[in-house]
């Protein structure tokens, strides 16, 4: 992660600082809408409570998500402006090892922003990126929010869907999918719906759970033990105290 700015790596809080030069960055280069920096401002704050690492319980969310996703039979990662700016390689190598598709997805949905996230997927070793046909609709919501691809979103059965809109979130609920939400706020409506709530900083979370399906790869039985673990509401429940306990110094 070092590559893209000139930060010694020893600074206390290198990895915030990246995070947030990444996000500028998406902004400038037409990636991230502005919202975006105020989305991220938001996200800071909890993963300071959390002490910028990966909980146990967000932990076992990853092995869980990694599970659903090898296991699905149409898997799908969605991207925003903000994930793309913050992981656009670890996404692609995400959907690379679990077989999932990539499909650009946008609350603030805007043609040239979907083209820049596809291009910038593409720059970062993606070969096929979705959510430019947007020939589908998810149900319950206005026109330019409820779009998808038919054959991407609109046909998966599982979806990991990073830092999402709440009433998004559960209109892809209703429709039947197992939801994969990463979110630092355990009380967002995103992580309360989600069939596995992450509550983890994108920028942990996209190559944990990466690594946990290059583990559990090939492994039905792995797969399945992992799903059948993990519960929702204790992993809500653990994050939210660790964030109540969080230390402010
Ligand atoms: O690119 P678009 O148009 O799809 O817009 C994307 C944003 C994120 C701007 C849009 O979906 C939005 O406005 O989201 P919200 O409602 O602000 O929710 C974002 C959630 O993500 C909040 O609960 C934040 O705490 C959380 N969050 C922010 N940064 C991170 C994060 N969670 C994990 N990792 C982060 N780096």
């Amino acid at each position: 992660m070092s590559e893209d700015v000139d930060l010694p790596e020893s600074h206390p809080r290198y990895e915030s600082l990246l995070t947030r030069h990444r996000i500028e960055a998406g902004v400038d280069r037409g990636i991230t809408s502005r919202q975006g920096l105020i989305a991220q401002g938001r996200g800071e704050a909890f993963d300071y409570l959390l002490g910028e690492r990966t909980i146990d319980s967000a932990d076992d969310a990853e092995r869980a998500a990694a599970a659903h996703l090898l296991s699905a039979d149409h898997a799908v990662v969605s991207v925003n402006g903000n994930a793309a700016a913050l992981v656009p390689g670890e996404l692609v190598e995400l959907a690379e090892v679990t077989g999932a598709d990539l499909e650009v997805n946008l609350f603030n949905r805007t043609e040239e922003r979907i083209e820049a996230i596809a291009e910038y997927l593409r720059e970062h070793g993606a070969t096929d990126v979705k959510g430019l046909t947007a020939d589908g609709r998810i149900p319950g919501l206005d026109h330019e929010r409820a779009k998808v691809d038919a054959d991407g979103i609109g046909a998966a059965d599982v979806v990991l869907v990073p830092l999402e809109d709440g009433d998004r979130a559960e209109a892809l609920g209703e429709m039947g999918k197992t939801e994969l939400v990463i979110d630092l706020n355990p009380r967002s409506r995103s992580a309360e719906v989600a069939t596995v709530p992450i509550i983890d900083n994108i920028i942990r979370a996209i190559p944990n759970i990466t690594e946990h399906a290059r583990d559990l790869r090939g492994d039905p039985d792995a797969q399945q033990d992992a799903i059948d673990t993990f519960d929702a509401d204790s992993a809500l429940t653990a994050a939210e105290r660790t964030i109540r306990e969080g230390d402010l110094e």
